[in-house]
């Protein structure tokens, strides 16, 4: 009866809520309750018509008979039906339907205190993913109610990521597992979650939250070995470990170990060109093969330059280094090029070499030089410039590199190099002698070098040598000091390499110097010799004089006496005197000197010949003895002479002054003469007047004094006095060692004048016969020259006596013969 009922009211409700009409007039209030499992619950259900005639609450709990009232409360003090529809009827009067009720919605809750998550993989109370695997997590609920309205949120680190319902409509309680799948990537490794039961039952109920424990969830993966590869190799570069590309992860983290060929290796270990291989990971005992490739980028070790010679082989080398070994690309002005086993000059230039791997690439530049000799030399030729004139010499030659100039010859201040535009140019001002000479120009490069050697003549330019001597003379006496001598080049140019050395100087030259030994330098002629470049080699000798002073000087002749007329040879004997041709020699006769110079005439006594140099008076140096010789012819006059000679030695104005002398000791020469009887005192004709005896007396001059002697007839009488009685012939002789003379007297008797006229006559034609003879023998003497004299003072007195005597007159015919 009640089902019929119920689904009349149904019907019913339904028509009527179709048409808005509401039909049962019934309020209930709260119309909808939710009331917790066991709680107390109560409805007020009331009606405003009149006309109902009963009331009443048919439920499964708390139901009610029955009542005419105008409301009833439904009444549960502790609601345990799950299923419990209470149900509000009226019963009514002359109506259209006699029943109608009103159902409360009620709904009967319970929520679990805890909730908690379940998983077949845990570990430790962690959850335990693999990763990409997807997992089963459930949420545990025990018992709830209603499960439609009960919502399972899943949260990861707080976050809500799924939300979940039950699905089921039962009203009754009952346990839910709440599954939630998924699959973890290693970022969730240690994300938390929790799970929540979510019940909403607003606005009559309330909202109800249960949380699960948050669990930690483990993401396990791996081992998984990464690497940077390319087409399946890992290629690293030198220098790089294995470590730096791989990397082999996993969770837990894995035991690894890498092995090449067996071995265990370091993979942070750096690897070296040659280790390239199959590598292996064995990772929590999983092995991996790793194909490794270990390269090195090019290393390109070029010079940067490279100098050759023209036609030379090419030499330039570079070393290449790299794995995969490099490709070389060479390159000039941007494009490739080859360059050929020989180089030439138009090989020279900048070149980019590129060696380039899979690794990188690299370049170096190298510079080429190729270079060449210097040519010919040119425009350089033989010069002839005046005296004080300008004249420049030009040396050009063409060479790579570009040849560079160096001059070799004399140089002097007014002269100036200078290189321009790869000529070099020499100027020579106000040329002097010293510019004369050779010049040589040198032109090299690193490959080569030419030289030219041209002359320059300097017109009107005097020999010169560039040597000075000081000092320049000099005259040193025997064992004097010491002096020293210094050669240098004089015009002085630094720059000059030139080279002095001295020459027959014995052992006392060094370098520049000469040392002179005045004990025993009689004969060296030191002589200083420049070399200098471009300058023919000249010398200098030493004009320098040792001098000796004789040790003794005495004089000698023949005899100590000498018959007048006749010739005396006198000698000098210098002894051991230096130099010999500086000797100035000068004779003394008595304190006059009689021989003003007697030079030339000194030899060297002894030697053999005159023509040999050791007999060359002016060319000996060393101490010599030497002699002067002179010839003096003495009259009767002198007597006794003394005879000095006195030696100067004349140095020259660097001598001393005044020259130094030393005069022998004299020599005493007596001269003989024969007896002269002296006529005047005894005239040729002696008159005697008969019976008178005349005295004659004969006096002679002569040395040794002579003796006088008389004849006459047969009787003679040495005495000068002889007593004439008669006329006749008295003769008086005049007698020493040189010679005699006699003289005739003629004792006529006083009476006969005839022999006087006759004499006087003859005076007169010997007179004539005189000059005649006279003017003859100046004649014959300018044409055959004899030793005699005219300048014999002897003659001129007999000439004074001839007009008394004419045996006087026959000397000089007979001296003539
Ligand atoms: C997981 O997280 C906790 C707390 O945030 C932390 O202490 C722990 O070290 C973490 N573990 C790992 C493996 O990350
Ligand atoms: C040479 O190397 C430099 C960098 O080191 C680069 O700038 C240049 O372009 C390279 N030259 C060539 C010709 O490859
Ligand atoms: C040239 O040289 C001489 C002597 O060396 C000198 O007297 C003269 O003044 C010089 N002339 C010039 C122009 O230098
Ligand atoms: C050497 O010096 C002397 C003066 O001491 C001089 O008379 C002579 O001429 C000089 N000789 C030379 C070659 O210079
Ligand atoms: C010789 O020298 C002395 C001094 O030594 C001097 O007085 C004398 O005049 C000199 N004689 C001659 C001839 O020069
Ligand atoms: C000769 O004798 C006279 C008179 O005694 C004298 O004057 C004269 O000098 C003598 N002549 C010579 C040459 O000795
Ligand atoms: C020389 O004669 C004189 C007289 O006539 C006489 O006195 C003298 O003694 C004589 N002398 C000698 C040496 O005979
Ligand atoms: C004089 O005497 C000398 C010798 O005593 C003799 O030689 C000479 O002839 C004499 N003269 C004359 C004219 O007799
Ligand atoms: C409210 C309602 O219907 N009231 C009715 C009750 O019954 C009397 C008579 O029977 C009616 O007159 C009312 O109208
Ligand atoms: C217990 C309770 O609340 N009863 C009430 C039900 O409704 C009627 C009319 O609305 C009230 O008069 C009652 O007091
Ligand atoms: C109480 C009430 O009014 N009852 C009436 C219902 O209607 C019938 C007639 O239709 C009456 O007889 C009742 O008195
Ligand atoms: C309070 C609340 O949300 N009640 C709901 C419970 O579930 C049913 C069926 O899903 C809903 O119709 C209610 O509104």
């Amino acid at each position: 009866m009640k089902g019929r009922r119920t689904f009349i009211v149904l019907f019913v409700g339904f028509i009527l809520t179709a048409t808005g009409v509401s039909a049962c007039p019934i309020e209930l209030s709260p119309p909808s309750v939710v009331v917790k499992y066991g709680d107390p619950v109560s409805i007020n259900c009331s009606t405003w018509d009149s006309n109902v005639t009963g009331m009443g609450w048919e439920a499964s709990q708390g139901g009610t008979d029955v009542q005419e009232v105008q409301h009833l409360t439904w009444t549960v003090d502790s609601l345990t039906d799950w299923d419990t529809a209470p149900s509000c009827f009226i019963n009514l009067e002359n109506s259209s339907m006699e029943q109608c009720e009103k159902k409360p919605t009620v709904v009967v809750y319970t929520f679990p205190e805890s909730i908690r998550i379940t998983s077949n993989s845990s570990r430790e109370g962690a959850l335990v993913f693999r990763e990409h695997e997807e997992m089963e997590m459930f949420c545990d609920i025990a018992e709830a109610a209603p499960l439609q309205n009960l919502t399972v949120n899943w949260y990861k680190d707080g976050k809500l990521v799924s939300t979940a319902s039950s699905g089921s409509s039962s009203n009754k309680p009952s346990g839910l597992r709440s599954p939630y799948r998924h699959s973890a990537t290693r970022l969730e490794n240690n994300s938390t979650w929790r799970c929540e039961a979510h019940m909403d039952l607003r606005p009559e109920g309330p909202e109800l939250r249960v949380s699960s424990e948050e669990h930690r969830i483990e993401v396990h993966f791996g081992p998984e070995v990464q690497c940077f590869e390319i087409a399946w190799h890992i290629i690293l570069l030198e220098g790089e470990s294995l470590g730096s590309k791989c990397r082999v992860e996993g969770y837990p983290t894995p035991t690894v170990e890498w092995q090449k060929d067996g071995q265990t290796v370091d993979p942070s270990a750096p690897l070296s060109r040659g280790q390239s291989g199959d590598y292996y990971v064995v990772a929590d005992g999983l092995r991996y093969v790793i194909p490794v490739v270990v390269m090195s980028q090019p290393e390109l070790t070029c010079p940067s330059t490279y100098t050759t010679v023209e036609h030379a082989p090419n030499g330039i080398s570079c070393t290449v280094k790299g794995y995969p070994e490099p490709q070389v690309t060479w390159l000039k002005d941007g494009e490739e090029v080859t360059l050929p086993e020989t180089l030439t000059s138009s090989d020279a230039g900048r070149y980019v070499i590129i060696a380039s791997n899979r690794v990188s690439s690299v370049n170096v530049t190298l510079d080429v030089f190729v270079n060449y000799p210097p040519s010919q030399i040119a425009e350089l030729e033989d010069a002839e410039v005046g005296l004080g004139a300008d004249v420049s010499l030009k040396c050009s030659s063409v060479g790579n590199p570009r040849p560079t100039y160096l001059w070799s010859y004399f140089r002097t201040t007014n002269v100036q190099e200078q290189s321009e535009d790869g000529v070099s140019l020499l100027s020579i001002r106000n040329a002097t002698a010293y510019n004369r000479g050779s010049y040589t120009c040198h032109a090299s490069n690193e490959v080569g070098k030419v030289s030219k050697t041209v002359t320059l003549t300097v017109r009107g330019a005097a020999d010169v040598c560039p040597i000075k001597i000081s000092p320049d003379g000099m005259v040193i006496p025997y064992q004097g000091p010491s002096q020293l001598v210094k050669c240098s080049m004089v015009p002085h140019d630094p720059r000059n390499n030139y080279k002095i050395s001295w020459e027959d100087a014995s052992d006392r030259a060094v370098g520049e110097t000469w040392l002179v030994n005045t004990s025993q330098d009689w004969d060296l002629r030191p002589t200083c010799t420049i070399k200098v470049a471009g300058f023919e080699t000249c010398q200098k000798t030493l004009n320098y004089t040792l001098y000796k002073m004789p040790d003794s000087v005495f004089v000698s002749a023949d005899g100590s006496s000498v018959v007048e007329g006749r010739r005396l040879q006198l000698r000098c004997l210098i002894v051991n005197v230096a130099p010999a041709r500086s000797l100035v020699v000068r004779w003394y006769r008595g304190n006059d000197i009689f021989e003003p110079r007697v030079e030339g005439s000194l030899e060297i006594p002894d030697c053999p010949f005159e023509s040999n140099a050791s007999c060359d008076v002016s060319a000996i140096r060393s101490p010599v003895n030497v002699s002067s010789t002179i010839d003096v012819v003495l009259n009767r006059e002198h007597r006794s002479v003394q005879f000095r000679c006195d030696v100067e030695l004349n140095l020259g104005p660097n001598g001393p002054d005044p020259p130094p002398n030393m005069t022998s000791s004299p020599l005493t020469i007596t001269v003989l003469s024969k007896p002269i009887i002296n006529a005047t005192k005894l005239p040729k004709t002696v008159p005697v007047f008969r019976g008178y005896p005349e005295e004659l007396v004969c006096e002679a001059d002569g040395h040794p004094p002579p003796r006088i002697q008389w004849s006459y007839r047969s009787t003679t009488v040495s005495n000068s006095t002889f007593t004439a009685v008669e006329a006749g012939l008295y003769n008086c002789t005049a007698t020493n060692e040189v010679d005699s003379s006699f003289y005739v007297v003629e004792v006529v008797l006083k009476e006969d004048y005839l022999p006087l006229i006759a004499g006087f006559v003859a005076v007169t034609v010997v007179a004539i016969s005189v000059v005649f003879l006279f003017i003859y023998s100046i004649y014959y003497k300018n044409t055959k020259m004899r030793r005699y004299s005219f300048k014999n003072p002897k003659l001129g007195n007999h000439n004074g006596n001839v007009a008394h005597n004419g045996w006087d007159l026959q000397l000089p015919m007979t001296k003539l013969s």
